[in-house]
């Protein structure tokens, strides 16, 4: 590979697409798919009670942690700041990371940077390079396909298989719920830790396993439960965290790495807790005590239909699975594609109750789409399914159908996703009241537990149970009470097990703080109602910077270090 000619003093500049985000433009930004997790894909028809929270562009922060050179993230810049930063750095290196769906944005990045910095090379990385004839779409000098830390140190003359240095990430940024911000405090929300990228399991639909080589294949950055434990024991001095949140598509697929750091975690007494995504053949290589003694307290596995013949799911009742996480303090993210092959107007009702029966704590709804670079996207285009003049900012599964459905229409596919959205909230209730149940089974379960890990790891997540969490609930009860009484009655019963557990601190702090919670709830509400949105803040860190005032701390256009809640996947201590 043709090496930059300044090698390690080429100054770098590495950034994410430009926002706003939550909101119809030009350059592909759309209301319907903000920057946020759970209120994209997950929680978005529970009004107030979607958890609102951002999260960083990890694929630029482990690229700039990983090189020599002086270089600056750029996170969630607008234009202008984007422009701003081209215009003042003289950047010998523009990199940029998109996915497919802001792939206008790019367009128009590429353009900015050929008239605001002509010097600059630009590079674009990230799931865009996916894309068929990019390079005719935008005006790139490189386009990286796949893993981009070893790229970016070759391209820079370093060794690409250098050990991978792990960044000291806080997962996530600006929480909000029932109308509240949550105070950001350090330590307060988990680090997230990245061991590997890519998946073996290679199911046809995702783009994340062919992007870094399809069926078998996956770069791992941390091949032993040491290393792990070394990264993970680092963010915890640094950052002040109990709680990880690992992005590793399937991370207990890999059951020796995960046993060895059971290991270590027992040897240094470590009562970490850790978020995980993994697939139900990968959780059924473990009992529930050693995933529980690993710290797992919260899981996110795909649930697709039991006649769509994806192997993950083979021999597993999905259901029962499901219930004894939960019965194990295990919170639950579903995951459930919308669409698939079989499914028709008269079988997708059935389907749906059916994911909805999970009863998880989280549901996450996509459509069936086929994405560039996946083995569903060749097998659609070869059969000549794939719709035209579908702009690429509408690819991104919360929409509508890119392409020809055996039986269900492009309009339906909308409709039935977002009916799976309201049924699932209709039916259990919102996310926060199912997150308090399955705390307070595992709480039920493990306090006795011998060992003391186990049981300070319940303590701690279970402090919030006794406060916050009864106000939560409390103010929740009585807003589905004219509502949906079904549900009203269920959290009423919540809080009354809380309360037998807990005592009176629970029914005190529910009855003063309980009213304050529903009347910013309520407040909320009116906002959504009007239209309001959120938007990530932009965020700018520089690293190995020639001015050290400016360097390695870290320039933040904000100050957000620590999110605070003990929310799912990126829970507090
Ligand atoms: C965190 C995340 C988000 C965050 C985004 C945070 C952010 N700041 O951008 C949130 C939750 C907001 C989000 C939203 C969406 N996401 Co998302 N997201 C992820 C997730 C889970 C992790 C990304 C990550 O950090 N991975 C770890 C890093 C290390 O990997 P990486 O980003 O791929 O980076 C590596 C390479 O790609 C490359 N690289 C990346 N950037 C660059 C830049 C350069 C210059 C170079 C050289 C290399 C390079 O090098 C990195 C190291 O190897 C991935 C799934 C996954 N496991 O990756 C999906 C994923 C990226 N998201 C996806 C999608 C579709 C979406 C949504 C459209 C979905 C939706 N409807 O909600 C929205 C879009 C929102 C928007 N307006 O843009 C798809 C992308 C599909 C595609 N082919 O484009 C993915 C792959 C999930 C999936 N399997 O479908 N997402
Ligand atoms: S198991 Fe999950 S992450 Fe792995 S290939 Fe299948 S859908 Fe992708």
């Amino acid at each position: 590979m043709q090496v930059h000619p300044k090698g390690i003093r080429a100054r770098v500049l590495l950034t994410s697409v430009f926002g706003p985000y939550a909101q119809d433009d030009e350059f592909g930004s759309r209301a319907i798919n903000p920057m946020e997790l759970y209120h994209n894909q997950v929680t978005r028809a529970q009004g107030g009670f979607s958890l609102r929270m951002f999260h960083r562009s990890w694929g630029i922060m482990m690229i700039q942690q990983n090189i020599s050179a002086p270089c600056t993230v750029l996170d969630f810049p607008t234009r202008d700041d984007f422009a701003h930063e081209l215009e003042t750095n003289s950047y010998d290196v523009v990199g940029i990371s998109s996915i497919i769906v802001n792939l206008g944005k790019v367009r128009e990045m590429c353009r900015m940077v050929r008239e605001l910095s002509p010097h600059s090379t630009i590079v674009v990385g990230g799931h865009v390079a996916a894309t068929p004839g990019l390079d005719q779409m935008i005006n790139a000098d490189h386009i990286v396909r796949g893993e981009g830390i070893s790229w970016m140190r070759q391209y820079l003359g370093e060794d690409p298989e250098a050990p991978i240095r792990h960044p000291h990430i806080v997962s996530g940024l600006e929480t909000r719920i029932m109308g509240m911000k949550l105070a950001e405090r350090k330590g307060g929300t988990a680090a997230t830790i990245i061991p590997s990228v890519g998946c073996p399991m290679g199911c046809n639909f995702c783009t994340t396993s062919a992007f870094f080589g399809g069926k078998g294949k996956f770069v791992n950055f941390y091949n032993t439960g040491d290393q792990l434990f070394e990264v993970m024991e680092q963010a915890e001095k640094s950052l002040g965290v109990q709680t990880f949140f690992v992005m590793d598509e399937n991370f207990l697929l890999h059951r020796t790495r995960a046993m060895r750091l059971l290991d270590r975690m027992k040897q240094a007494g470590k009562a970490w807790g850790m978020a995980v995504f993994a697939s139900a053949n990968a959780i059924r290589q473990y009992k529930m005590e050693e995933l529980v003694e690993l710290g797992v307290s919260w899981i996110w596995m795909g649930l697709e239909s039991p006649r769509s013949n994806y192997a993950k799911l083979k021999n597993t009742d999905s259901h029962q699975l499901t219930r004894e996480l939960r019965e194990h303090g295990i919170r639950v993210q579903g995951s459930t594609i919308i669409g698939l092959e079989h499914h028709t107007p008269d079988n997708i009702k059935d389907e749906i109750e059916y994911a909805v029966a999970h009863n998880t704590d989280f549901h996450q709804f996509m459509l069936y789409t086929p994405v560039p670079g996946t083995p569903l996207y060749k097998e659609m285009s070869e059969q000549g399914r794939m719709l035209d003049g579908i702009d690429y900012a509408d690819i991104h599964g919360q929409y509508k159908f890119n392409f020809r459905h055996a039986a269900i229409s492009r309009d339906d596919s909308k409709r039935f996703l977002d009916w799976a959205f309201w049924r699932d909230f209709e039916r259990n209730g919102p996310s926060l009241a199912r997150m308090c149940d399955t705390m307070l089974q595992g709480w039920l379960r493990y306090k006795d537990y011998p060992d003391w890990r186990v049981r300070e790891r319940f303590r701690r997540e279970n402090l919030k149970l006794r406060t916050v969490y009864s106000a939560a609930l409390w103010a929740a009860e009585r807003y589905f009470l004219k509502v949906n009484t079904q549900v009203s009655e269920q959290i009423r019963q919540l809080r009354h097990d809380i309360a037998k557990e807990f005592g009176s601190v629970s029914r005190v702090v529910a009855s003063v703080a309980g009213p304050v919670l529903l009347r910013t709830m309520r407040r909320e509400e009116r906002r959504l109602a009007k239209g309001v949105t959120y938007e990530p803040p932009t965020i700018r860190e520089r690293r190995n910077w020639p001015d050290r005032s400016q360097s390695q701390a870290g320039e933040r256009d904000t100050g957000l270090l620590g999110t605070a809640a003990s929310l799912p996947a990126l829970e507090s201590n």
